[in-house]
């Protein structure tokens, strides 16, 4: 005990009570941590969690207390506040995302605004305790710095106070994470986006502090191609030669009219709700179209962007954040520049809303398109719902400009009124749904895509009106599924008789992919595995296009055999799909750690067969980074556009 008395318990006590607040504070703030981590899902958090989390808030705030006392405690406060901001935003951003905001994700903060109805709608009721202290603490701490003006002890000793908590915060965190590096290895640290590693062992506050210290890292290196060159050409040259090339320039001369439509996810195709079908138009031209019926969405942060970016390009969005907003300044090889090089006489593109969304305006001349049709340019706002332009505004004034271009031309059209949180004008809602058989999110998004679907009805009639369904090839896809409604919702709306997994959530994340070729030739369902990259190289082979001067990771759905789709983001990096088997990859970066499910019966299966496709889907997205990072275009294409 001898230690013990050593110990002036007396002075330990008079250093509490005159830093009572700063305790008070990050105390909270731990609460807070742990409160967050609650709310998405990851539990209390492991004790290693708490402790980091508690080190990095006495590191960040030890240096308040050498203040006087008034400033302190307001600094304190603010201190309080700023976290309790993070969290809050990390917290409905996660909702939306599945992960937390990293540093490129802050580029995009101008999003918001475009999406501020989403953003109310992902509130839950318990999120204002992260800000129920200040009604306690703001009262308390007035009170306390009126009666304690001065903190007692003299600067020095208030210095060596604070060098004293820095050097044991410090070393707890560098024990911390030489634990994790132990148990997980080097990537614990990498794609922290989708690797949770960080985020479980040590928290959301030290998420961000490795966060910006890779995002450091990165802009700070010096990035080359040169070590990968020569095994991408390799790759590439190889990748081309894939498939019998059937159908081969099948559409040559035919002009290209794709829809990309807002949040259409499979599962609503060819279904009905009492009796109702809910996208009949789609249902009908499936009959008479190249129906791909095991199309995944390969979307990373970017979302609708992301759907574009793939579609155009064959490239994988970013591992986080948007390519549309981080990399518009590369040089892309996108479908508009290799149509034009093959006789093409132009290339549109129309959306019915503000230029600046996703950085289109900056995008599109860059992904060669001649004209951006949008709300500042091009389109009247005759008809508002939602976010935008009404569908069925848009389609009408999309034909009316098809109607005067040169043939063959390229149009890209992208919906918008299905767009979350699905909320139409009643008149719009002609599905008869009685309340209470789904949650009000659910029966929103079916009357949402019930209106775009009749609104794509009307596209079509007036395409054949014009004479123009005969000389074009026709694609429509969904970009990506939608969100909001609860899993119970899909059980029953699907009649599954067990809840969603892990694996069966994934296998929802299909959207329809339809190619109608004129007078409705060579219709039929297509069962191959594929996703939004393998879109280009399939209409490359359908029109003819050389492939000479072309990169591109996708797969040419017509030629081929086994099928495969990776993914990130909404799944860690390395998953992937093929005909027969969907691995999941695990968080942390271990292969091992991962699951493979036979799609057939929906059970585990031995992990072997998954090691190819997960090394191959590792190396694709990794090379896509590296491609979209060095702006390594051009030097993979030697004459590009
Ligand atoms: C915005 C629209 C919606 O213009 O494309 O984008 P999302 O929020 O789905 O990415
Ligand atoms: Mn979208």
């Amino acid at each position: 005990m001898s230690w013990f008395k050593k110990i002036n318990l007396h002075l330990l006590l008079g250093w509490v009570r005159t830093n009572q607040d700063f305790l008070i504070i990050n105390l909270v703030l731990v609460l807070k941590v742990v409160f967050f981590s609650l709310a998405v899902g990851l539990g209390v958090g492991t004790f290693g969690m708490v402790m980091a989390s508690a080190a990095v808030l006495l590191i960040l705030s030890c240096g308040f207390t050498c203040l006087p006392y008034r400033a302190r405690t307001w600094l304190l406060l603010l201190f309080d506040a700023v976290v309790s901001v993070v969290l809050l935003a990390d917290l409905l951003f996660f909702r939306f995302f599945h992960s937390v905001i990293s540093i490129p994700v802050l580029f995009e903060a101008g999003q918001v605004e475009g999406v501020s109805s989403s953003v109310v709608n992902l509130f839950h009721k318990w999120d204002f305790l992260l800000f129920a202290d200040f009604v306690v603490l703001l009262p308390y701490f007035i009170l306390l710095s009126h009666k304690q003006p001065q903190p007692p002890s003299r600067v020095r000793r208030r210095l060596v106070q604070v060098a004293a908590i820095l050097v044991i915060c410090v070393l707890s965190l560098s024990f911390t994470s030489k634990t994790m590096a132990a148990n997980f290895g080097k990537n614990a640290y990498i794609g922290l986006n989708w690797n949770n590693t960080v985020l479980e062992n040590m928290g959301i506050l030290n998420f961000h502090l490795f966060d910006l210290y890779n995002y450091w890292k990165e802009s700070h290196a010096s990035q080359s191609l040169d070590n990968d060159k020569q095994a991408l050409e390799q790759w590439m040259q190889s990748h081309r030669q894939q498939g019998p090339n059937k159908f081969y320039g099948l559409a040559k001369g035919k002009n290209l009219i794709v829809v990309q439509m807002e949040a259409l996810q499979g599962f609503a195709v060819g279904r009905s709700i009492n009796g109702q079908e809910i996208t009949p138009n789609l249902n009908k031209l499936i009959n008479s179209s190249m129906y791909f019926d095991n199309y995944f969405t390969q979307i990373g942060e970017g979302n609708t962007s992301d759907a574009e970016f793939m579609d155009l390009n064959s490239l994988y969005p970013a591992p986080n954040g948007s390519v549309y907003i981080m990399r518009s300044n590369n040089t892309y090889q996108s479908l508009p520049w290799v149509l034009k090089n093959n006789g093409f006489t132009g290339s549109y593109v129309f959306h019915g809303n503000t230029p600046e969304f996703w950085n289109r305006d900056q995008m599109y001349p860059k992904e060669g398109f001649d004209k951006f049709y949008n709300l500042k340019d091009g389109l009247k706002l005759d008809e508002k719902l939602g976010m935008g332009l009404s569908d069925e505004s848009l389609f009408r004034q999309v034909t009316s400009n098809l109607t005067q271009f040169k043939p063959p031309f390229f149009s890209f059209t992208i919906t918008l009124s299905a767009h979350y949180p699905f909320v139409l004008p009643q008149d719009k809602q002609t599905l008869n749904i009685p309340k209470g058989q789904y949650s009000d999110m659910f029966v929103n998004y079916l009357q949402a895509q019930h209106y775009a679907d009749q609104a794509l009805g009307e596209f079509l009639d007036a395409l054949k009106a014009q004479g123009l369904l005969d000389n074009s090839v026709l694609v429509v896809y969904g970009d990506h599924f939608g969100t909001g409604w609860t899993n119970q919702d899909i059980q029953k709306f699907l009649g599954m008789d067990q809840p969603l997994n892990d694996y069966t959530s994934h296998e929802l994340n299909k959207v329809p992919l339809l190619i109608h070729l004129p007078g409705g030739n060579d219709a039929g369902v297509n069962h191959i595995t594929g996703g939004q990259m393998d879109l280009y190289p399939t209409l490359v082979n359908l029109f003819g296009l050389d492939k000479k001067n072309l990169f591109y990771f996708g797969r040419d759905l017509l030629n081929e055999g086994d099928g495969f789709a990776a993914f990130r983001v909404y799944a860690p990096d390395g998953s992937f799909v093929t005909n027969e088997i969907f691995y999941l990859a695990s968080k942390d970066g271990i292969f091992e750690h991962g699951a493979a499910y036979d799609r057939k019966t929906g059970q585990k299966v031995d992990l072997k067969p998954a090691e190819n496709g997960y090394k191959e889907a590792r190396w694709e997205v990794n090379m896509s980074d590296l491609i979209l990072e060095t702006n390594g275009l051009p030097q993979l294409i030697p004459k590009i556009h």
